[in-house]
This record gives C-alpha cells, sequence and structure tokens, in this order.
C-alpha cells in the first residue's frame, strides 16, 4: 500500500494535498489550488462562529428574508459575508451566485477566471439545537473572456462543467469534501493546530445501501412513484433517517450507503433543493464516489440551469437506491403513455 500513489501519510494537511493534486491538472497555474485554499480559510472562520454561536448572540433569525422568501438566520448572513470577502480577497473569483443574494455578486476581480456558486449555511435552522450544518460550494470557469463584464452564461452552467465541487460539514467534527473530478476526498479540521488534515483517501458510497431520507411528513402530498418508493423501502425494511440538515444527510448516506430524496411535494412543486448551490455540487461527489444523483428522471449534471435559483427535485445516493427510485417515475411515465 505504501508505494500506492494515493498512500500518503496521515498528517498529510489540505494544503499539502492540495499541492500534491495540482500535477494532476495540465498547465496548472495554482489558482484553483488558492481558491480551495481560500474556501478552506472561510470554512475554519464560520466555524469558530458556529461553534460558540450560544455564547456571542449570533443565534436566531436576522429579521429579514432571502430571495426564496426564507427567513435568514444571524449565521446565514455571517457566512455570506465570509465567504465572499474570503473569496474576493482572495482575488481567484470574479462571480459568486450566493442563495443569500438575489443576483450575481461581481466581486470586481474581473481577470479572474473562475465562478463560484454558493450556499454558505446549509441546514440554517438547526443552528439553534446544535444540529450539523454546512456550506455546500461549486465551482466553474468563467466562459467570458477575463477583463469583461461577468454574464449570465458565465453562471447559468450544467454540472457537468464544474471544475471543483465540495461542502463544509459542521458537525461532531468538522470536515470539509472536494472533488476535482480524481475521486471525492475528505479532510478532519483538527482547531489546536487549525488544519484540515487528510481522513478520508478516496470516498467510495456503498453500491446499495439501508437508509432512506425523506421528509415523509410531506408524505400526503407525494406523486404516486414516491409513495410506491417509500412503501418499497418499508417492506425492505430500510432505516429512516432524517436529520432536516442536507449536508448532514449526504455525508451519512454517501459513507454508509443509502438514499436522500428532496421530491415534488406540494409545497414545493419543483421540489425545495436548488440546482446551482446545492444539488449540483452534491451530485458531482456522489458521482464521483460512485453514486448517482439524479432530479428522478434525467442526470442532475446534465440539466441546463434557466434561472439562478432555480430549485429541482434531488435524487442522491447509492447507485442501487436512486435507480430503484427512478424506476418507479419511469413506470408512471408508461402508465400515463
Ligand atoms: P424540510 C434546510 O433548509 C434544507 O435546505 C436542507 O438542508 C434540508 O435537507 C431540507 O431543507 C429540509 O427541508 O422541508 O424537510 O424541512
Amino acid at each position: 500500500m505504501e508505494n500506492h500513489p494515493l498512500a500518503l501519510p496521515v498528517g498529510t494537511t489540505l494544503d499539502r494535498f492540495i499541492k500534491l493534486k495540482q500535477d494532476d491538472f495540465d498547465f496548472a497555474t495554482g489558482e484553483l489550488s488558492q481558491l480551495l485554499r481560500d474556501i478552506a480559510l472561510a470554512g475554519k472562520i464560520v466555524n469558530r462562529e458556529i461553534s460558540r454561536s450560544g455564547l456571542m448572540n449570533i443565534e436566531g433569525a436576522f429579521g429579514s428574508q432571502n430571495v426564496q422568501g426564507e427567513e435568514q438566520q444571524k449565521l446565514d448572513v455571517i457566512a455570506n459575508i465570509r465567504f465572499k470577502r474570503a473569496l474576493k480577497y482572495g482575488g481567484e473569483v470574479c462571480a459568486i451566485v450566493s442563495e443569500e443574494d438575489e443576483g450575481i455578486i461581481d466581486l470586481n476581480n474581473p481577470n479572474s477566471k473562475y465562478i463560484v456558486a454558493i450556499d454558505p449555511l446549509d441546514g440554517s435552522s438547526n443552528i439553534d439545537v446544535n444540529v450539523s450544518i454546512g456550506t455546500i460550494f461549486s465551482i466553474y470557469h468563467r466562459i467570458s473572456e477575463p477583463g469583461g463584464e461577468v454574464t449570465m452564461e458565465d453562471v447559468l452552467q450544467p454540472g457537468i462543467n464544474q471544475v471543483a465541487a465540495g461542502y463544509l460539514l459542521y458537525g461532531s467534527s468538522n470536515m470539509l469534501v472536494y472533488t476535482t473530478g480524481k475521486g471525492a476526498t475528505g479532510f478532519t479540521y483538527e482547531p489546536s493546530l487549525g488544519e484540515y488534515f487528510l481522513s478520508h483517501q478516496k470516498i467510495t458510497a456503498p453500491e446499495g445501501g439501508n437508509i432512506y431520507s425523506i421528509n415523509e411528513g410531506s408524505y400526503l402530498s407525494f406523486e404516486k412513484p414516491m409513495v410506491q418508493f417509500v412503501e418499497w423501502c418499508k417492506e425492505q425494511k430500510l432505516t429512516a433517517r432524517y436529520i432536516g440538515s442536507l449536508v448532514a444527510d449526504f455525508h451519512r448516506n454517501m459513507l454508509k450507503g443509502g438514499i436522500y430524496i428532496y421530491p415534488k411535494t406540494e409545497k414545493s412543486p419543483n421540489g425545495k433543493l436548488r440546482l446551482l448551490y446545492e444539488c449540483n455540487a452534491l451530485a458531482f461527489i456522489m458521482e464521483q464516489a460512485g453514486g448517482k444523483a439524479s432530479d428522478g428522471h434525467q442526470r442532475i449534471m446534465e440539466i441546463k440551469p434557466t434561472e439562478l435559483h432555480q430549485r429541482v427535485p434531488f435524487y442522491v445516493g447509492s447507485k442501487a437506491l436512486v435507480e430503484k427510485a427512478e424506476s418507479f417515475e419511469r413506470d408512471k411515465a408508461v402508465d400515463l403513455a
């Protein structure tokens, strides 16, 4: 094993890993490496603020709503500021799409070549009750020429164009998981040293699994295929696990085997989760781990976005479970044909 190219010594910091892996990229100029470091830095700061939020009077609602009409938590706003600031001053990103802002955020780095789509703090309703929450991000090359205006075409790219994607999980331990298309890798934060250390060298999602994660409170508004899939899960005696925090549910299911679904419901007729800064990033990571991600019919990463805050139904996890859920959707299509 020691000769295996991936067999790096335990104690490999994120910085060292990024540098070692930089050579995977032709013409790597270090800009993507620096961008990943900028995200990790902001993650350390946000992690610190989350871990002491109860002491700093930064829990609870901020008193405003985001573009989605969702009640912003104080830490939503703080995290948004932290990531925007880190990416602006890191100098590698020309524009951001954020869950917390309505339009494209131009960072006034006109010659930078990267675009970031980010959910600065997902699951924020769990902050005050100490449940794990997360940050989700996607990284793209801009399509327009550096130096010019950032365009809608730059930000409305399908997930297959992602250069990198990842999430930060602020949980019992704090992790950063990312991919650049060469596998999914996990790092665990050591607060006493202020470093992320390599802890999950090549994450692989089990082909099957016995966990299903869906909010069954919406069961009465599920469409028939979703009812059939949930019934199938019960017949198979699968375990129901739903934290109500996407990154935490996703991370557990990817490591242990399982499926997370946010389907169409009466309240969310297109699903609740956003394509640009939630689904695409997690789909990229799950595919790199050998799993699957779709909207019940088509691969998430092949959906061409039409709006910044576009919502899609989201089926993600172990390949066999996602395909089982899709089979019920297909049967419905056959019935309706
Ligand atoms: P519901 C949190 O708001 C979030 O975006 C995800 O983290 C989570 O999985 C989902 O919404 C929970 O939504 O409607 O089941 O409460």
